[in-house]
């Protein structure tokens, strides 16, 4: 009888160590640990043996089926790890393609807020940031817009409550930094901004503004003229020409409005400049010393010019957009143009 026992443990031995993979042990499994495998027909035996060697032979099974389960188990610990490089190696194709991966953009917005930066920085501007939400007096009372100006009014203004409000221009920041520091001032303060206005293709009820301001003793206007002229020739390239037509902001006399040849039609006359071959671009001005008062500056002893512009209109003109509304529908068709 152990000699049996010892012939089915060689033969599993030499079939276990030919087998090459998991189904190969799978149907060794079956073949001695199944019902009817080879250790169930071992079993069926006990009954023929004389009545004194059953339990010993029952034992001696046991035992040799314990092994057996081991050898199993350790082939198939085997043969599971050696599958997993195995299967890899299979579907790994050196020849295919690569896959590009998705690379991210800057925003339009931001990406010209960046190029008006830059080009301001190259002429001594630093970059100076203050809070959306607003008191009525930095938007309104320092910068001489007075209480009955029909920008204050809620058809213009958002209020969010009494004197606070969602700043509709960054002048505020001027207002802010002049508070805090002494002139020579030089500085740009790009942002968002917000007005109740319907929107449609030139109009949102958000959008973003660089405003700038330069404040020092002996300020005059051809700085102002030299400061933009110099911003619009390195931005719109250098054949584009400026003009400035006069007008009226209360924080700033005097004022103008500020028109370059049309960066579309070169001047010729089309659609985006209404066929006169100008566009305007941003208003300026030389600071009204009542915004001085406002800072407790010396307006004797100082003077400034500040201006201000639309960063989606500037990048319409620069690219050709049509519609203000393509800033903000996030179109990635749109968007990876720029
Ligand atoms: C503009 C046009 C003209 C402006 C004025 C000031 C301040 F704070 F100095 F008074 N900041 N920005 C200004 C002047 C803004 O936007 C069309």
């Amino acid at each position: 009888m152990l000699d049996k026992l010892k012939k089915v443990k060689e033969a599993l031995q030499n079939e276990i160590e030919a087998a090459a993979t998991l189904k190969d042990a799978e149907q060794l499994k079956i073949k001695y640990l199944g019902r009817k495998g080879a250790i169930n027909d071992l079993m069926k035996l006990i009954p023929t043996l004389p009545a004194e060697q059953r339990a010993t032979f029952g034992q001696q099974i046991n035992s040799f089926k314990i092994d057996i389960t081991d050898i199993i188990n350790e082939a198939f610990k085997k043969l599971s790890s050696e599958s997993i490089p195995k299967v890899k190696k299979e579907i790994f194709d050196v020849t295919l393609p690569g896959k590009r991966p998705f690379i991210g953009k800057m925003h339009p917005v931001t990406r010209t807020i960046e190029d008006i930066k830059e080009v301001f920085a190259r002429l001594g501007f630093d970059v100076a940031y203050g809070p959306e939400v607003e008191l009525e007096y930095y938007n309104f009372e320092a910068l001489n817009i007075p209480p009955d100006h029909p920008s204050r009014t809620d058809f213009d203004t958002f209020y969010i409550k009494n004197d606070i409000l969602l700043r509709s221009q960054t002048s505020t920041v001027q207002i802010r930094i002049m508070e805090n520091q002494k002139p020579p001032i030089r500085i740009i303060a790009p942002g968002r901004v917000y007005r109740p206005d319907t929107v449609d293709a030139r109009h949102s009820f958000m959008f973003h503004q660089v405003e700038g301001l330069l404040v020092d003793e002996g300020v005059s206007f051809s700085d102002l003229k030299g400061v933009l002229n110099q911003f619009i020739k390195t931005y719109f390239g250098k054949d584009v020409q400026m003009r400035f037509r006069p007008s009226f902001f209360p924080f700033t006399e005097p004022s103008a409005e500020v028109d370059i040849s049309c960066s579309i039609c070169s001047g010729k006359g089309c659609s985006v400049c209404s066929y006169s071959g100008w566009v305007e671009i941003l208003g300026a001005g030389m600071v009204n010393p009542n915004v001085f008062k406002s800072v407790h500056y010396d307006p004797e002893k100082y003077t400034g010019f500040a201006f201000g512009m639309g960063v989606e209109r500037i990048a319409m003109l620069k690219h050709g957009i049509d519609d203000i509304r393509l800033f903000y529908e996030n179109n990635i068709h749109f968007l990876s143009q720029f």
